[in-house]
């Protein structure tokens, strides 16, 4: 990436739109964009102007930011066109007649950290908020972009930063007998840090398991009427359904939208009570399926509201009992207090369930409060508390050299979460995860 260079990409979504963006940035935007729109101001503002490039003329709002007020610090041209590709591509193809090069994935995130926009933690919560699946994931990145780590974090280096600089001050007077900070004073310190460091970690959460799709498996017996709840749940028809018992035989799923994300619900096949009873290519199959059940991170046992046979079992517990076939219901039936009746013939319960489900997978462990880390965050906080912890076992007999390096290493660790000390590689691998336009 070279930050002297004009960039531009298409930053609107891909497919069709009613407006698409084509964005502009680096020292020769303005130039760049004045060639096709000449009446482009000089200060910063949005207008609609005409754009006139490959023969044509084209009115369109105009954003212009100026450096330093600007996403990336630099100058920033925004051309909001019809949604049109045909129209974006000639005027791309008019923006690269011009030195002007297609941005890399996240290279305008890139240039808004190298400015000095951002730090590193909050481009990594622009990453985050865009390949966000959920809520609770979006609320994650929402954090680490307003910042809240850095806040977290800072204080403890400045403690660490005032540590060092007494220490490193008795250094410069070696030969006099000066002391700034009383060993034990220095143990004190450095074990509250280490403190700190320790419940950063402990009440955190962590991204990756944010950021899976939580898994919901429906399990029943054969011809319960669980791949009917697969298709009207997913909204489509995503697997076979007869009135043959034995139908699905294969592990499936679907891409379901709750209120609150995305669920992956799982059909597999029917379960048997009486093992015995099945052959070989279904013990292959309820194999699959028991595997299934036990990888899911909720489990729904699924009924038909006449069947009086004993429930069956699976190697966890249930967390939802839905009884279907609701329309078929014969007689009064006992329901368990938190059993949901439901029939997909009449559409009854099927709100009921969504927001059971919805509940249960998204809200159980939520604590919102609890700032979500990715891996390289808890990698340099676990690498700082080692050093942090090194330093205040030695603090009163080692020598002053030595404490000082660990404590400088420690802070380096932690700078390099907020990208202080980064080097280039970590940057090219966090910013690559981007997509381009970003
Ligand atoms: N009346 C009525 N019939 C239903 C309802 N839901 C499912 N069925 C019927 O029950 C039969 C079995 O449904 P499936 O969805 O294939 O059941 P399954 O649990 O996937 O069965 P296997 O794949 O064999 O394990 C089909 O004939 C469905 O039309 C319902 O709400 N009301
Ligand atoms: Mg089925």
């Amino acid at each position: 990436m070279n930050n002297d260079d004009t960039i531009y990409a298409i930053s609107s979504a891909a497919g069709a739109s009613a407006r698409m963006i084509v964005r502009l940035c680096g020292p020769g935007a303005r130039a760049v964009a004045t060639s096709v729109c000449p009446d482009l101001p000089d200060v910063a503002g949005a207008k609609r102007l005409w754009l006139r490039f490959a023969d044509l003329e084209v009115r369109a709002w105009v954003y212009l930011f100026v450096s330093p007020r600007s996403y990336t610090g630099d100058d920033l041209v925004e051309f909001h066109l019809p949604g049109n590709v045909m129209l974006v591509q000639l005027l791309i193809g008019h923006l690269r007649r011009q030195d002007v090069r297609m941005a890399e994935p996240g290279e305008f995130t890139a240039r808004a950290y190298f400015n000095g926009r951002m730090d590193l933690t909050e481009a990594e919560g622009v990453s985050a908020v865009i390949s966000a699946h959920s809520e609770r994931e979006l609320n994650a990145a929402r954090q680490l972009l307003a910042g809240e780590l850095a806040a977290r974090l800072r204080p403890m280096m400045d403690q660490l930063t005032e540590a060092l600089a007494l220490i490193e001050a008795e250094i410069d007077f070696v030969d006099e007998p000066v002391t700034f900070l009383a060993r034990p004073d220095l143990r004190g310190r450095l074990e509250s840090i280490r403190g700190d460091l320790q419940n950063l970690l402990v009440g955190s959460r962590r991204f990756e398991r944010l950021s899976h799709q939580p898994r919901v498996v429906l399990v029943g017996r054969p011809n319960a009427g669980k791949s009917t709840l697969l298709n009207w749940l997913a909204g489509h028809d995503r697997a076979i359904v007869s009135p043959l018992a034995g139908t699905t035989r294969d592990v499936l799923w679907a891409e379901v939208m709750l209120p609150a994300g995305v669920i992956h619900l799982v059909d597999v096949a029917g379960l048997e009570v009486d093992e015995h009873a099945v052959g070989v290519v279904d013990a292959q199959m309820q194999d699959h399926a028991r595997r299934a059940i036990a990888e899911a991170d909720l489990a729904v046992l699924v009924r038909e509201v006449n069947d009086s046979r004993p429930m069956i079992t699976a190697d966890r517990a249930f967390d939802l009992h839905v009884f279907t076939k609701a329309d078929l219901l014969n007689g009064p039936g006992g329901f368990g207090e938190d059993a949901i009746l439901v029939s997909a013939k009449t559409g009854m319960g099927r709100e009921y369930l969504i927001q059971a489900i919805n509940r249960l997978v998204f809200t159980r462990d939520s604590g919102e409060a609890r700032l979500a880390l990715n891996q390289r965050h808890v990698q340099a906080i676990e690498l700082a508390l080692d050093h942090v912890q090194q330093a205040a076992s030695m603090a009163e007999s080692a020598a002053i050299e030595l404490l000082a390096l660990e404590l400088r290493t420690a802070l380096n660790h932690l700078g390099g979460i907020l990208g202080m000390v980064s080097p280039d590689d970590l940057l090219g691998e966090i910013f690559s995860r981007f997509c381009i336009g970003k």
